[in-house]
This record gives structure tokens, sequence and C-alpha cells, in this order.
């Protein structure tokens, strides 16, 4: 059984993610694809033989299309999700699902009233490897309870004009999800501090942030995102227990040792980092949808909820205050 996937957006990630659909992952194709840019669109779907749809929504309506890929920018996945639902077609959006609590709260409630789980969100992190480990060592109690996660998430350059609002929202986003799943806990207030601002940012971006996240269990999440930070890719994560730590560090294993230093290689950007878990990622949905489980990934409410921590992280940053987060009892409430 083959799953014919649509992908909306073929910008970096959606370009990435229809390569490996359509050359990599096992029981996928891609069957049409579609973006603004119809020469960029064309130029992903040639070499798999996908059709090139004329809009977003014949994409989706298209009843060769078995489910959607969502790669678009973030303020339209709302509408794209939204579509898919009403098809009743499996979607796998990319993280954010949406920017707005009422975006998410909207896809949440719609989805419910399918009464089947069609959402799925691209948190990546839950499917790399050193993650999963440090998962499971906490899950199998080798450091003990859980005290602290200290997070570095930093980018070689942040893309010009960026809002401050979105080193949270598309940044960070990452690192609230990361900690939800790991620690299989909510988070329940953020605060973000300020620091002195690098003469890298373009325009008036605040970067960088330090946000401190406290969830219900009393852990400690420290947050910095850094998106101009021009060295390269860095994202580093240390699990602080009761009996030990454990890290996630990406640096490659393999060490240069020449002119009195030893080095070792950073990836420029997400994708050479991450790439075995969007494999992972997109194996698991394919896999998932042509057995008829639920997959792996992040469901439409951890979408919802990684938002609301976001938002009010958004609110903590714009008012200077902690920012409580009232995590709803069940679906969009
Ligand atoms: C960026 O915004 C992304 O979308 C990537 O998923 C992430 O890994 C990267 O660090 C973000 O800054």
């Amino acid at each position: 059984m083959t799953i014919r996937v649509g992908v909306i957006g073929t910008g970096i990630i959606g370009a990435d993610h229809a390569r490996l659909l359509g050359g990599v992952i096992r029981g996928a194709a891609v069957g049409s694809v579609f973006d603004l840019d119809a020469d960029r669109a064309s130029a992903v779907a040639s070499p798999l033989a996908a059709t090139v749809a004329i809009d977003p929504s014949s994409l989706i309506a298209d009843p060769d299309i078995d489910a959607v890929l969502i790669a678009s920018s973030d303020e339209t996945h709302e509408r794209f999700v939204l579509d898919c639902l009403s098809e009743g077609k499996p979607v796998l959006c990319e993280k954010p699902l949406t920017p707005t609590v009422e975006g998410c709260r909207r896809i949440v409630d719609a989805e419910r009233a399918t009464g089947r789980r069609l959402v799925t969100v691209g948190f990546m992190r839950r499917h790399d490897p050193g993650y999963l480990e440090m998962r499971r060592a906490l899950h199998a109690k080798r450091i003990g309870a859980a005290l602290l996660l200290h997070c570095v998430h930093r980018n070689p350059t942040g893309p010009p004009g960026q809002s401050t609002a979105s080193l949270i929202t598309g940044s960070a986003i990452h690192e609230i999800d990361l900690a939800r799943w790991l620690l299989d806990d909510e988070i329940t207030a953020a605060t973000v501090h300020v620091p002195r601002r690098t003469s890298q940012a373009s325009g008036a971006t605040q970067d960088p942030l330090f946000l401190v996240l406290q969830t219900s269990r009393g852990v400690i999440v420290d947050v910095e995102v850094f998106v101009n930070a021009g060295y390269g890719y860095d994202v580093r994560t240390e699990l602080v227990g009761e009996q030990g730590t454990i890290s996630v560090d990406a640096a490659a294993p393999t060490v240069l040792r020449q002119d009195q230093a030893a080095s070792r290689a950073l990836a420029p950007d997400w994708r050479p980092r991450f790439a075995e878990a969007y494999r992972r990622e997109l194996q698991d949905w394919v896999d998932a949808l042509a057995a008829g489980r639920d997959p792996l990934s992040a469901s439409g409410r951890d979408g919802y909820l990684a938002t609301l921590v976001a938002q009010a992280a958004v609110v903590a940053l714009e008012t200077g205050n902690t920012t409580k987060v009232e995590i709803p009892a069940s679906g969009g409430g």
C-alpha cells in the first residue's frame, strides 16, 4: 500500500520533506505539490513525477491524495489544516500548528468533531535518537527525578526583519514541546529575561532571549534562544536529575586535531542536525497511516498547548512579568 501525499509549501523544509517522501520513506509517494512560487513547486514536483496543483484547496480535495503535509508559512497553517479536516484527510503540519491560541483551538475542536485523530504536528525532536535516549533514561529512573532542564538554541543567522516574538513562537517552541514530552509534565508559568541585544540582529529584533519556564511538578526549564549566534547551528540540552545528568549535544563525533587545537564540526543549520529525526518522523507518520494507528508524533492538542505556552511567554516578554498558563482539561476547552 502506498500513501500518496500532497505537499503544500516547497520552501526549505517542504522541499526536503517532499524529497524524503518521494525517495526515502517506505510506503509513500508524493502525488501533488503546491507553492505560491510555481517554479519552485515544479522544481520539486518534476523529479518525483508529481503534479503541480493550481491551488491548495484543489490539492486537499484531490481524491488521489490520501494525506497532506503542510510546510507553508506559519499564518497559513490554520486554513489548510481546517480544509484537511473538512475533507477527513490526515495532515502533518510543520510547527507551530498555528501561531495563535484561538487558531489552535479551532483546529482541536474541528478535529474532535471528526471523531478521529487526523492532526500531527512536526516537532521532529521527538524522533531524534539523542532526545529519545534522554527520555528513556529518565523514564528508566537512571538519574532519579528531574529537577532542571537547561536548553541552548542557537542559529547562525535569523531571517531579516524577524519579529522578536517569533524567536519564541518559531524557535523556542521546540524546547517548549521538548520539555512537555520529555518530562510528561505541563508548563504552568513563563518568564522572559531580555539580555543586552547583539549588534548582529537585524532591524529592531531583540536577540537573544532567555526564557524561564516552570512545570506543574516544579521542574525549572531555562531556554537561551539566540538566532544570530553566527558561528553555527548549536542545540544543546542538559537534564539534571537527583542522581545525575544527561546531555544531548549536537557536535560531530569526529575530532580534527591540528595547529595545537582540537575541533568538532557544527551543522550550518537544523537540517543536517535533525536529518535522522525528520526521516523517522515521516516514516512513522506513513507507517501509522498505513496501519491505521496513531503516529508517535505530537498531536493537535500538543500543538495547541505548545502555542498556549509560547503565547504566554510572548505576554511575559511584553509585560516583563511572569505569566501563568492555564492548561485546559481537554480538547480546545
Ligand atoms: C527554525 O525556526 C526552525 O523552524 C527549525 O525547525 C529549528 O530547528 C530552528 O532552530 C528554528 O530556529
